[in-house]
């Protein structure tokens, strides 16, 4: 693992060295490859984050409790602040995140802040950064977000069950000076399997889910709705954050003939605003669109469709209506600093993690990440070690014909290749989606140390076992 030395603390005086050459005493020395991820990767984003400014204080009971869904009915859910989805938790760049979580649930519990880079204490998973928040008990998180976005929130214990029941919220980040969007709209996806009541199907970790792609619902919602719509205004330029709750389903939105552009994948800016196209939602992926409703469309309803599987379904419509307004004239948000790691062939792999299933365990079957079923047991054993401040590609292949969207906790990774390919994705990621046989690489650095969860995102494939850690030692100057 030692390959090269230099850490991102030292990479200013490697690039001044690259740039102006050296003193008369010493040669120029030819940067190394890894070298040279590091300097493109240096500037992408920040190590430390903002300089805290203030405490946002909120507070989340989970319960189990009825909301109106489904043409009004009383449906049974569990939920934070008897909500479904959850508060949308809203904190400005440099403000610090206070949440108290109180579990009235029969069941323990946690909070796992997706895509946030946390301390590792806040990171919310049983066992390994913190105990499991018991019935009756709370717990409080605290973290000032070094990242503005789009960042959503979960239990962390028996996922499978706790987040179909409806426990997840989302978290937005405001930049430090939002810029004039005539609206910000939030729309959280989901699925349901429910049966006549209406009531959820109770049975989980069912021999289908886990021998699939996890539980699919038969009712899609957004924000709860399963007939959503969104009312706009001709000329209004729209924000529209997109995030996947689901167990399972992936989503491929089509926006059809409004021009939809993506700014933002998994809460970080893109390199520059990219067509709609082609993107597809796992399970924790989010993704934000810059759309302006078209003038003179007045009267007109835009149908948002998913194309994910061949039965073709409307997602949500934007209905236009009233008088005319005036766009907002600005640049899109973008991060010019995404590297491009064209090399990274050059640098040996740091870690394969081959995905497959077997027979046997609690569920009769279990997914493994190199044979290895994540279990109690498995939690103090050794995981790969990844230094802070160094690149590293990893490897995963999916050895199996189902769908893997692989999350990885506390850092932000850029996807390298696929199926052996270099591909340029001019973003970085939390979460990777693996069709059937394929096989990415990933590069990152990362930056905060720490025991850092490594899993499928199709939560009866964790919970079945497809979970496993990459520990980040501090490193020995902090
Ligand atoms: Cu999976």
């Amino acid at each position: 693992m030692y390959r090269s030395h230099v850490t991102k603390l030292n990479l200013g005086l490697l690039f001044a060295a690259t740039l102006v050459g050296c003193s008369s005493e010493t040669a120029p020395r030819v940067l190394t490859t890894e070298e040279r991820l590091l300097v493109e990767f240096e500037a992408a984003y920040s190590e430390s984050g903002p300089v805290p400014e203030g405490e946002v204080h909120f507070e989340l009971r989970a319960s189990p409790t009825e909301v109106p869904q489904f043409d009004d009915a009383p449906f049974a859910v569990w939920a934070y602040n008897e909500q479904v989805p959850g508060p949308v938790l809203r904190v400005r760049l440099g403000e610090t995140v206070v949440v108290v979580l109180q579990n009235d649930l029969p069941q323990p519990t946690t909070i796992h802040w997706h895509g946030v880079r946390v301390p590792n204490a806040m990171d919310g998973v049983p066992g390994v950064t913190q105990p499991a928040v018991e019935p009756g008990e709370s717990f409080t998180y605290r973290f000032t977000p070094k990242d503005a976005g789009t960042f959503w929130f979960h239990p962390h214990v028996r996922g499978s069950e706790q987040v179909e029941r409806g426990l997840y919220g989302v978290l937005i980040v405001d930049d430090p000076e939002p810029l004039p969007w005539s609206r910000d709209e939030l729309w959280v996806l989901d699925d349901w399997l429910i049966r006549k009541g209406p009531e959820l199907v109770e049975e989980f970790n069912t021999r289908r889910d886990l021998s699939h792609d996890g539980r699919w619902g038969n009712v899609v919602t957004v924000n709860g709705n399963y007939r959503n719509e969104l009312e706009a205004r001709p000329g209004e330029r729209l924000r529209l954050r997109l995030a996947n709750t689901a167990n399972g389903r992936i989503f491929a939105p089509d926006f059809g003939e409004l021009d939809a552009k993506v700014i933002a994948v998994d809460g970080l800016y893109t390199s520059e605003p990219l067509p709609a196209e082609g993107f597809e939602i796992s399970p924790g992926n989010r993704l934000d669109l810059d759309i302006t409703i078209p003038k003179g469309s007045a009267g007109q309803a835009f149908e948002v469709v998913d194309r994910f599987t061949r039965q073709a379904f409307i997602l949500s419509r934007i209905r236009v209506s009233g008088d005319e307004v005036e766009t907002p004239t600005f640049e899109a948000p973008r991060n010019p600093n995404i590297p491009e790691w064209n090399e990274f062939e050059a640098v040996e792999l740091d870690a394969e993690y081959v995905l497959n299933a077997r027979a046997g365990g609690k569920y009769g079957l279990e997914w493994t990440i190199n044979d290895v079923a994540w279990e109690q047991a498995v939690i103090d054993e050794e995981f790969g070690k990844l230094e802070a401040g160094q690149f590293h590609r990893l490897r995963f292949t999916n050895a199996s014909a189902r769908l893997h969207p692989m999350h990885l906790h506390g850092q932000f990774f850029k996807v390298l290749s696929r199926n052996g390919e270099a591909v340029s994705e001019p973003y970085f990621r939390d979460t990777v989606l693996l069709k059937r046989r394929e096989t990415v690489d990933i590069g990152l650095v990362p930056l905060d140390w720490g025991r850092w969860m490594l899993h499928c995102h199709i939560l009866e494939h964790a919970e079945a076992g497809m979970m496993t850690a990459v520990d980040v030692p501090k490193a020995t100057s902090e």
